[in-house]
């Protein structure tokens, strides 16, 4: 990865490349914890984290919220003429951004990229144009696209929805799109591609036919994988699953849900999952349960990193600083196999009244050390053992004798009770979870970090 890329303007000028300066430097600008070269197991940092920019939040997102307009004014927003300069500004800032900070892949959607046209043809036209800027930035820096998507929500043409919405012109008019999208993540390499399903939902049952919007989905989903595989696109399509916001109810609610809809319509193989914090604690999960659901069905794919607040129910998607979230969340992950084609997307924001230059920095720093602290702590609970030896030994039962042959599913139910007949109530069950013993042990590996 080169040293940093500066383009027409350098737009940090007073933030230098970000470098590991450890756990006792008072450098806000500095990696306490992330240690980009350092071994963990057979892995270096970078290679199990994968960290990767979001463009939407980190370039396009201004500080407006429902109570008031911008607070960030980015001049590679205010410093352009038109929609397509700045679009050019903002690339450039955000190859500055990705090389100072020294993460390695970012993931955009269209229209974060370049504006849309008057036509369909005009707005291909767009993005092929900063496409073709990306490509040598990416050659430039070695920084690499870790997936693609379209927004498909945004527009007040999507109101009722994309593919699921109650009119064909707009179901046409969304592929025009996610075909350009998924082009456009072909010619940059993009290591796989994302569909959040946005307005993919309903507000109201009452104006809804659930069944025929679902069924929509699945054909528009499933039109892309052909179309993507047909033109070279060898890497996973993910589902980022969302229960709630900006519609009542989304269609890709949770993992499990998820999971049922893609094999229910057949398209197990191709897709896999793209889990976001937030978007589990919406769902009234635990960030690694998601995983953990995900991984357990074979469909651990990608991660959005981020965090919710618990004192409220929306996507404040801010910037992860837990390390007992990130710590269960990356032993869930490395329990996985690790990241293959995935990565930990920063879908995070910084806050509206953030609006100094260096905040963007400093919020990613903090996220990568609260996962450098996380990957730290479940190769911990790994290595040391206690606590995945104590799981093993709860389910040893299942090892020998008829739990094995229960296990492997050679046993009827009339062996089954006959046998629990035969042995009688007795203690059976009476065995401690040993729930608090664990929480301690992990606490101490938190502390003694
Ligand atoms: C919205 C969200 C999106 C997706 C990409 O909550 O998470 O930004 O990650 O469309
Ligand atoms: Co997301």
């Amino acid at each position: 990865m080169a040293d940093f890329y500066v383009g027409k303007k350098e737009y940090f000028p007073k933030i230098a490349k970000i470098k590991y300066e450890g756990p006792k430097s008072d450098n806000p600008l500095a990696f306490k914890y992330y240690d980009a070269e350092k071994k963990i197991g057979k892995k270096k940092m970078k290679d199990h984290l994968r960290f990767a920019v979001a463009y939407w939040h980190s370039f396009c997102a201004d500080g407006a919220d429902p109570f008031g307009s911008a607070t960030h004014s980015h001049p590679w927003i205010t410093g352009a003429k038109t929609p397509m300069e700045a679009a050019d500004l903002k690339m450039d800032a955000a190859f500055e951004f990705f090389t100072k900070l020294g993460v390695g892949l970012y993931c955009f959607h269209d229209r974060d990229v370049a504006p849309e046209g008057a036509t369909p043809a005009e707005s291909e036209k767009n993005l092929f144009t900063l496409v073709a800027k990306a490509k040598k930035l990416q050659k430039a820096t070695g920084v690499k696209l870790l997936w693609g998507t379209a927004n498909v929500f945004s527009h007040p043409r999507y109101m009722n929805g994309a593919a699921t919405n109650p009119e064909f012109g707009v179901v046409a008019l969304a592929a025009t799109q996610v075909k350009t999208a998924i082009d456009a993540t072909i010619e940059l390499g993009g290591q796989g591609y994302t569909f959040w399903g946005g307005r993919e939902g309903y507000m109201s049952l009452i104006n809804t036919d659930l069944k025929k919007e679902k069924d929509h989905l699945a054909r528009f989903l499933t039109m892309a994988r052909d179309y993507g595989r047909k033109h070279g696109f060898k890497g996973p399509f993910y589902i980022e699953p969302k229960p709630m916001e900006p519609t009542k109810h989304q269609y890709d609610f949770d993992s499990e849900t998820v999971i049922g809809f893609l094999r229910h319509y057949g398209l197990d193989k191709d897709f896999r999952l793209n889990i976001e914090a937030n978007h589990a604690e919406l769902a009234g999960h635990e960030f690694a349960h998601e995983l953990e659901t995900a991984a357990a069905a074979g469909f651990f794919g990608s991660v959005d990193a981020n965090r919710g607040d618990t004192m409220n129910g929306w996507d404040t998607d801010q910037f992860p600083i837990s390390y007992y979230e990130t710590a269960m969340a990356m032993y869930a992950i490395l329990k996985a196999g690790g990241f293959t084609s995935g990565g930990l997307n920063f879908d995070a924001k910084i806050r509206r009244n953030s609006v100094d230059p260096a905040d963007l920095f400093i919020a990613h720093i903090g996220g990568m050390d609260a996962f450098a602290v996380g990957l730290e702590i479940a190769n911990k609970i790994i290595s040391d053992g206690k606590i995945p030896a104590f799981v093993k030994k709860r389910y040893s039962s299942f090892n020998t004798g008829d739990g094995a042959k229960f296990d492997k599913g050679d046993m009827t139910l009339e062996q089954l009770a006959g046998i629990g007949a035969k042995a009688g109530y007795g203690k059976t069950g009476l065995v401690s979870g040993k729930q608090e013993y664990l929480e301690n042990i992990l606490n101490q590996y938190l502390l003694q970090h």
